[in-house]
């Protein structure tokens, strides 16, 4: 008996490789498809809301007040990354999303989406730099969502690249809903750019009379989860609804997305923002939750490590913090989990290189991995 109360400790705390150490949950959690367990790999951190793996092992970590932090060898390093760009931390907005170079190996291009200040207040950015050690030069901003605002909400934002040298990025309604409506702002949008940030000239409303040629679709509340389909392609979003009405969406070029002529959800204050859920000429979401959950972060399961899960769409959810597991067949949902409920605000999810699940908390700020058992 005394040598297995001595084993326990151990049993609790795996050594990692390197100094770090992983904090193993026991005993595993049982979920409807498999059993996995919750290793955390770092806590500590604030307001984490993105993280990229490098190649090198390295994983980048964005925290919203401004910090790039640097994972390594099992521990996080006390040094962040420097030379990044102004970043605005105002209300919701701060550093969001780090996202690599679909060709980083050759270029180290980090990109990030960030509030930033410019006149009359600031709206959403993107910036990249090259990263050199654990520093990035040349940094860059190639983008800056306009009108800018002093309101500190609803900067979205999150940043994919389709490795064919465009990328997508949102913007939140920033606070003023009327303007997701409004083609002549990028409020409540996904946006397309090349990889510098030029404007591709198919984009669908390039040449319309008072509209941005960065759009590429419209009517959007505030998106923070998004994800082109590992198999298809296809280019998903969440997105948060006021109280009631979060939204998953597939997104298709030039076409408005409701917001604030159509919701399921209602103010904050219970009044009717519009009696109308559907409206010909606006897509439909695929599914819609009330009450909300508030979405952020988004990841299909395309690895073989967790058998039952995979095809899946793992949610995080700030709210409700739990993560929303959502099955299809094509576009069709078929049913939905709720995994590791209560357990915190759920900020980031992403499939890693090595096939697992990483996610980030807030409240606490903590980096797990979803291990199957
Ligand atoms: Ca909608």
């Amino acid at each position: 008996m005394k040598k297995l109360l001595f084993l326990l400790p151990a049993l609790l705390l795996l050594a990692c490789s390197g100094n770090g150490q992983v904090e193993r949950d026991q005993p595993p959690i049982i979920s409807e498809q498999l059993e996995f367990y919750v290793d955390t790999l770092a806590t500590g951190l604030q307001n984490p809301w993105g993280l990229a793996f490098l190649p090198d092992g390295r994983i980048l970590i964005a925290e919203r007040p401004g910090t790039l932090r640097v994972w390594q060898n099992g521990q996080l390093n006390q040094e962040g990354i420097s030379g990044l760009p102004p970043v605005w931390a105002h209300g919701q907005g701060g550093l969001l999303d780090v996202v690599l170079h679909p060709d980083f190996e050759n270029n180290q291009l980090i990109y990030l989406v960030h509030a930033m200040r410019g006149e009359n207040g600031g709206s959403t950015a993107i910036s990249r730099g090259r990263l050199e050690g654990n520093q990035l030069t040349g940094t860059e901003t190639i983008f800056h969502a306009r009108p800018h605002t002093e309101a500190g909400h609803h900067f979205g934002s999150r940043l994919v690249f389709d490795g064919n040298g465009y990328m997508f990025s949102t913007i939140g309604d920033r606070g003023r809903m009327h303007t997701a409506q409004d083609l002549g702002s990028h409020n409540g949008t996904v946006i397309r750019l090349y990889e510098d940030g030029s404007v591709p000239a198919d984009n669908p409303f390039v040449g319309q009379e008072g509209a941005l040629p960065e759009i590429w679709s419209y009517g959007h509340r505030n998106i923070q989860g998004m994800q082109l389909h590992p198999e298809t392609g296809q280019l998903w979003t969440h997105e948060h609804g006021p109280q009631g009405g979060d939204e998953i969406n597939l997104i298709h070029p030039g076409l408005n997305y409701g917001w604030p002529e159509v919701t399921h959800g209602i103010n904050y204050d219970g009044s009717i923002i519009t009696t109308d859920t559907t409206r010909a000429g606006m897509e439909d979401p695929i599914l819609h939750w009330t009450p909300s959950i508030a979405p952020c972060g988004l990841s299909f399961v395309s690895s073989d490590k967790y058998p039952g899960w995979q095809g899946d769409m793992l949610v995080g959810a700030l709210v409700a913090q739990h993560i929303h597991r959502v099955t299809f067949s094509g576009t069709q949902v078929l049913s939905t989990e709720k995994l590791l409920e209560g357990f915190a605000r759920f900020r980031d999810i992403r499939q890693g290189p090595d096939g697992y699940i990483y996610v980030l908390t807030e409240q606490p700020g903590l980096f797990i991995r979803i291990t199957p058992r």
